[in-house]
């Protein structure tokens, strides 16, 4: 018989369909796994090569931990409302409750040849009113614990999408979908308090066992910084001294106080409208504030920054550490939403305050010293050769024209000095965070109405919970009109309503929610599919939540991973939840290039999927895909390279063809232990590319040998099946198993090394029994060290410490202590 991946992928398709093998059921399951991967935008003609990659490397991961006899959860479904499907619809000229329906009906059926355990009965469509009113049920939850919020804001706005964006969405000061440059706008929209779980969302990642890649973007997202917010009074020519105000600046090097010899405030600071009639140039002032008001962010903080500015005459700050007087700018390199919009400029030790002291010939105090520099690196020194200064000093040292604090380190001076500021009642001890709240209006069709509602009478009135959901109405004319106003406000229907409260005539809003707001919580509902009168069933969700693995794109850091995080926390503090991280595990996937590049279609190097199912099948497709490099690096494709994995298919094939002995062969015996072992390894990890090098091995010594004996071959199968599911199950029956082999346990090594057995060590952390494990009893303590520090369950509870030291009694326990 001839290898005909075509015939044999269809036929087990259809068998697996119809006897629900990879179902499962819920309720009854005794080891629940739930193995989620990101689910797909259905916005372009099919599915990408790069959703293919993603999805067969988490299938890999669910079958091995099937195998491994966990009840394994893996469902998948459509993140298909969002500016993405809708720009598509645009695109194409159709309307999207037409054209996103039809790309869902193809992307399932791509998604069911690609041979994965997804279980269909728990798909996910987010624009389903059964789905969406559940998202609109969260915005209400939210809404009532105070943690929604309407504001008017200066916010990105995308010209060619025509909506505003979430901070999260604009990626060097470009849109995120259509990577256009954003433009400042300011308007009246609907945020999420993320920043009230900034602290939390931070924490938390000490613990979660996510790559430390993804942490660090999260962690410099979110932006923690400890400082002190110290007041600088002002004086002004025309005011008497005993009515000044004050301006309060963040720094977070109060070290260098005496350093600072002009104050900075952001054009937008609202102090301004205070001081403006007694300015002598306020003429000039007004206008530097409109043309900064005019400038994206990217020309704000780019190269250009700390170019611009001007002095703001006849007024000035009063240093509060020792009293002298210093000028007062306005420039744009300080920011409006960070810290308190104002700063203290320190030039000798700050890089941006340097470039705009040099600008506008402001002087320049030195106040560290780094002793280590001027020994080690004379060249670094502060001065050029004529005594002006070369570049600024940004690091820690010792206290110089500073006073009584001389001699202090910079360390040490930040606490004196900050303490002594707080005593005198000049300064406070502040944090602040970078993260700013989500905003989540969007001014376009496609997506869940906000369930509120506008009384003259009552003012904002929430939808009641039983009015849910609030139906997206037909609307014809779909395109955003670039007015600020979604294309619902023109659906006089759709806007004019009953006050909920007075029952007088009202007005709905007619801005649409995020498409991430849809995804923040698609987890939760997988499971409780079955549910239509609540949006995630309690019993269900607490035998399967959080989920055990996730696998997706690093792309999704600050934006998915970030949002998820947070409506969880949230969920949880209402009570809906027993935990507060959606996800134990998360891992990432790497990119597929094409000659080296992002594939994309003005590039014209995307491949489809669909050609190579047909040319070569599905498992060849996975199994080549994930042989090109180590699964969370990606790889490139090489339409060459697919041929490799085909051939070895092939003599898998062969090799099933032959007959079959009893007969024990060491030397393969020997072989397929080993293999057995680095192949469990490599799946762990998910070195998919390494573990298909070993199953070539093998194949190939078995290849070599006169006879093919039936034991090792079955396990050959096993091995293969959760890479190439549909070959593996057909030469499973071609040798006469009556049961699929989807449903056997994972191979074990059989032969112990002569002399070689295995013996039970117990596991302590900080002299705590942990857990154990059992190990071959010739194992070094390296050796063994390496292997429990690497198990799930320590990890654990080692969390984000440092291992101390590690105790080890031979073949009895291990204890790590941190
Ligand atoms: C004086 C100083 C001296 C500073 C020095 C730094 C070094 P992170 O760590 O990122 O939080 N800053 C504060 N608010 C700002 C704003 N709205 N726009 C632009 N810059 C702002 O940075 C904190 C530092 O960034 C603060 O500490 C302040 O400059 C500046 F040798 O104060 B520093
Ligand atoms: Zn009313």
């Amino acid at each position: 018989m001839e290898y005909n991946s075509q015939e044999i992928e269809k036929r087990w398709r259809k068998k697996w369909e119809e006897d629900g093998t990879f179902n499962v059921d819920l309720e009854k399951a005794e080891r629940p796994y739930y193995n989620l991967m990101m689910f797909p935008y259905p916005s372009a003609e099919g599915l990408h090569v790069g959703n293919v990659y993603a999805f067969t490397g988490s299938d890999i991961y669910g079958r091995f931990r099937r195998m491994q006899g966990y009840d394994v959860f893996e469902p998948m479904g459509f993140d298909a409302f969002g500016i993405h499907s809708e720009n598509f619809a645009i695109k194409k000229g159709i309307h999207p409750t037409v054209l996103i329906k039809n790309n869902i009906d193809h992307f399932r059926e791509q998604l069911k040849n690609l041979g994965c355990l997804f279980d269909w009965r728990h798909e996910v469509d987010t624009t389903r009113p059964d789905y969406y009113k559940w998202t609109q049920w969260i915005f209400l939850q939210l809404f009532k614990k105070g943690l929604v919020y309407k504001k008017t804001a200066p916010v990105d706005w995308c010209p060619s999408c025509k909506t505003v964006l979430a901070d999260e969405q604009v990626i060097g000061g470009k849109c995120e979908r259509c990577g256009t440059e954003v433009m400042q706008q300011e308007t009246e929209q609907w945020f999420f308090k993320i920043t009230h779980y900034a602290e939390k969302l931070l924490k938390n990642l000490d613990w979660i066992d996510w790559p430390e890649t993804t942490k660090t973007i999260q962690r410099n997202w979110i932006g923690r910084s400890e400082g002190y917010k110290v007041k600088f009074e002002v004086r002004t020519k025309l005011r008497k001294k005993n009515k000044a105000t004050e301006i309060s600046v963040f720094t977070t090097r109060v070290d260098t106080l005496f350093g600072c010899t002009y104050v900075v405030i952001a054009p937008e600071h609202q102090i301004l409208k205070l001081l403006e009639p007694e300015l002598l140039n306020r003429n000039s002032v007004v206008k530097y504030v409109k043309d900064s008001a005019r400038k994206t962010e990217v020309e704000r903080t780019g190269i250009l920054r700390g170019k611009t500015g001007i002095e703001l005459n006849g007024i000035k700050a009063v240093n509060p550490v020792n009293g002298k007087e210093v000028p007062i700018f306005v420039a744009d390199y300080v920011l409006p939403q960070y810290g308190t919009g104002a700063i203290m400029a320190v030039p000798a030790h700050d890089q941006r305050d340097f470039d705009f002291a040099k600008m506008h010939n402001l002087s320049v105090v030195e106040v560290i010293k780094s002793e280590k520099e001027e020994k080690l690196r004379p060249e670094s020194k502060l001065y050029e050769s004529n005594g002006a200064f070369a570049k600024p000093y940004e690091g820690e040292g010792i206290l110089v024209n500073s006073g009584r604090f001389n001699g202090l380190e910079s360390k040490t001076a930040r606490q004196r000095i900050g303490d002594l500021l707080v005593k005198q009642g000049k300064a406070e001890k502040t944090v602040f965070f970078k993260i700013r709240d989500w905003l989540i209006s969007r001014q376009r069709y496609w997506g869940p109405p906000i369930p509120i509602i506008y009384c003259e009478k009552c003012g904002i009135v929430p939808v009641p919970e039983n009015e849910l959901p609030v139906m997206l109405p037909y609307v014809k004319n779909f395109k955003p009109e670039g007015t600020g106003k979604s294309p619902l406000a023109s659906v006089k229907d759709f806007v004019e309503t009953k006050c909920p409260k007075c029952k007088g005539l009202a007005k709905r809003e007619t801005d649409v929610s995020d498409t991430f707001l849809d995804s923040s919580w698609y987890f939760l509902r997988y499971p409780s599919t079955d549910y239509n009168d609540r949006p995630f069933d309690e019993k269900i969700t607490k035998k399967w939540l959080p989920v055990s693995m996730y696998i997706g794109g690093q792309e999704h850091a600050v934006l998915h991973l970030m949002y998820t995080r947070f409506i969880t926390m949230a969920l949880h503090d209402l009570k809906y939840l027993d935990f507060e991280e959606p996800f134990k595990k998360f891992r990432i996937n790497g990119l597929i290039t094409k000659g080296g590049a992002k594939m994309s279609k003005s590039k014209g190097n995307v491949v489809n999927p669909d050609e190579y199912y047909q040319n070569y099948g599905a498992d060849t497709l996975r199994m080549y895909l994930m042989f090109l490099g180590p699964f969370s690096y990606g790889g490139d494709w090489q339409d060459k390279g697919i041929l490799g994995i085909k051939r070895f298919l092939e003599k898998v094939w062969k090799l099933g063809q032959s007959e079959k002995t009893n007969a024990k062969n060491p030397k393969i015996g020997t072989l397929l232990d080993q293999t057995i072992k680095n192949v469990t390894e490599d799946i762990e990890n998910l070195q998919y590319n390494t573990a298909i090098s070993e199953l070539m091995i093998l194949t190939n010594a078995m290849f070599n040998e006169k006879t093919v004996s039936l034991e090792v071959y079955s396990t050959l199968l096993l091995l293969v099946s959760p890479f190439a599911p549909y070959i593996a199950e057909e030469l499973w029956s071609q040798l006469g198993n009556k049961n699929s082999i989807h449903g056997q346990r994972w191979p074990k090594p059989k032969r112990k090394k002569t002399g070689e057995e295995t013996i039970t060590i117990v596991i302590q952390v900080n002299g705590r029994v942990r857990d154990e494990i059992e190990v071959s009893s010739g194992i070094s303590e390296k050796e063994l060290t390496k292997v429990v520090a690497g198990r799930e369950k320590v990890r654990k509870w080692i969390g984000p410490d440092k291992i101390k030291k590690v105790i080890y009694i031979p073949k009895k326990l291990i204890n790590i202590v941190l």
